[in-house]
């Protein structure tokens, strides 16, 4: 179902009843139940299609992999979110009065996180240790976003967690980490050979 957001739609009290916040996206199933919040949505995907899995295999697992996308989502998007809500395409929209000094501390912030990212990223190959996640979809879109329309690119000299669609088909969808500390990025044969089943 489409949405018109900037006429306002998502606002109106039809759609508040699909999702209090008023808010995209809403997973509306055949017999009307909707819900509301894309990560409670892909929580229910892989309930309904468990493999692969990105939640996480065990009970600690999953609570390494929430931790970390728990972060992505409180200290990146949030910040990143502060930069866009209060920067040019938000208000020539006229959607929201922008605050400056609002911008500038997102976008400060979110820098301060790219570095730990950066450091993460050049330990290990993905977020929540050496296997894709739902913590890399989140990061990946995020920085994606953030560099097509918040002007909020990593810095250059990052260059371990700037996405990088050659290595993803490596198996790695991140920059050049893998040349700088190989130790820690085992080839794909490797790796396959770690987690053999015993
Ligand atoms: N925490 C929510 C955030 C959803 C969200 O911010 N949606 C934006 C679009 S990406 C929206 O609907 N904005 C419309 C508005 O705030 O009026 C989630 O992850 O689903």
């Amino acid at each position: 179902m489409e949405v018109d957001l900037r006429g306002g739609e998502t606002r109106t009290p039809a759609f508040r009843t699909k999702n209090p916040s008023g808010k995209i996206p809403v997973l509306e199933l055949e017999d009307g139940t909707c819900l509301a919040e894309s990560v409670a949505i892909c929580r229910y995907l892989e309930a309904l299609v468990p493999e692969p899995n990105l939640f996480g295999a065990t009970p600690l697992e999953t609570a390494q992999i929430e931790a970390v996308h728990r972060q992505l989502e409180l200290e990146l998007f949030a910040h990143i979110g502060a930069a866009w809500v209060n920067g040019p395409i938000v208000a020539a929209a006229g959607l929201v009065k922008p605050i400056e000094a609002q911008r500038a501390r997102g976008e400060a912030l979110a820098h301060q996180f790219y570095d730990r990212l950066e450091s993460t990223l050049t330990e290990q190959p993905y977020m929540a240790g050496d296997r894709f996640t739902v913590a890399d979809i989140s990061a990946l879109c995020l920085i994606e976003f953030a560099g097509a329309l918040v002007k909020l690119a990593p810095k250059p000299e990052l260059t371990a967690i700037a996405p990088s669609p050659r290595n993803s088909r490596r198996g790695c969808p991140y920059g050049s980490a893998r040349r700088r500390n190989p130790r820690a990025f085992p080839s794909p044969r490797a790796r396959r050979w770690r987690h053999r089943p015993r």
